[in-house]
């Protein structure tokens, strides 16, 4: 991998991007930091400080408290609503539509669960953890879109059932990801020239083993991200940039 300068790797990729065939995008928290929503490295040194990944993001910590991990969902619900899609988001948008008017195929693929790509445009959004905007009855497993304030009790009673309650619609770690997601991103990884990583830290499963079978099946990958990751290294171009700052510029230096 040659050191080049970011300038060098924004004008590479910007000419990759504007000749592939089939660009995937794999998203993570860092795409959503500069909207202003904590990423999970945040979160984690923040409220896991208090808490171990067991007291929030899991099936047994729901049922164990349910309390507890609802409000923490629905204060995170609230900040996501809260939230507008920042120059990343937006950005992803456009290349998108660029890739699509020239007949490419684009498959964006995101751990996030803010829905902030589908209010900035983004078509082809595939959900690999869920979505927070979301909640589902614990007993029918039917959803529904919670308004923009808070839920009125917590545990929230379920609408669908009697001993229901109403949990997030997201993954908690131990929880499969929904297979059709799962098939999804599987099959753009295999079948793209070109893989951007962009805002994770590519250590949850089997999520970032999406940029492993993109690399492995040859496709070539970008990683954006401030910092390295333990996937680092399958990066032909790694941009050491905040995304939201990263991405106008790969879009802005694309050949019109
Ligand atoms: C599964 C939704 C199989 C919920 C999330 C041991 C015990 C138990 C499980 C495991 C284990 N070992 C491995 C596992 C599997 C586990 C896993 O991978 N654990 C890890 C921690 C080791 N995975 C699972 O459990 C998955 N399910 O494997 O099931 C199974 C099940 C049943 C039976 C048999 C098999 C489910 C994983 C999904 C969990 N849900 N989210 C919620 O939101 O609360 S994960 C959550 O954290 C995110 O969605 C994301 O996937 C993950 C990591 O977050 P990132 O998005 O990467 O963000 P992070 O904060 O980590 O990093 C931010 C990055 O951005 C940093 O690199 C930073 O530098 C960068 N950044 C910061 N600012 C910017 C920026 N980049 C650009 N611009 C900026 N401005």
């Amino acid at each position: 991998m040659s050191h080049a300068t970011t300038d060098e790797s924004v004008r590479a990729l910007a000419g990759a991007l504007a000749r592939a065939r089939h660009i995937a995008v794999l998203t993570g928290a860092g795409v959503s930091a500069e909207s202003g929503i904590r990423t999970f490295r945040d979160t984690m040194e923040g409220l896991w400080k208090e808490f171990d990944p067991a007291t929030l993001a899991t099936p047994r910590a729901f049922a164990r408290d349910p309390g507890t991990v609802s409000r923490w969902y629905d204060h995170r619900r609230l900040g996501c609503l809260a939230a507008e899609p920042n120059a990343a988001h937006n950005a992803l948008a456009e290349l998108e539509r660029r890739t699509l008017a020239r007949a490419g195929r684009f498959t964006l693929i995101t751990q996030n669960v803010d829905r902030l790509h589908q209010r900035a445009g983004s078509r082809s959004v595939v959900e690999l953890h869920g979505s927070i905007i979301e909640w589902r009855c614990t007993i029918t497993g039917r959803r529904t879109t919670p308004p923009a304030k808070p839920l009125p009790a917590f545990p929230p009673p379920s609408p669908f059932h009697p001993e229901g309650l109403l949990r997030p619609d997201v993954v908690w770690f131990g929880e499969m990801l929904p297979e059709s997601a799962v098939e999804a991103a599987d099959e753009a990884a295999r079948a793209c020239d070109l893989f951007l990583s962009i805002g994770t830290s590519s250590v949850v499963y089997p999520a970032a083993g999406f940029i492993e079978l993109a690399h492995d099946h040859g496709a070539r990958v970008a990683e954006i991200n401030p910092d390295a990751t333990p996937l680092s290294s399958r990066a032909a171009w790694t941009i050491r940039e905040k995304a939201g700052v990263a991405l106008p510029g790969i879009v802005a230096a694309m050949p019109a």
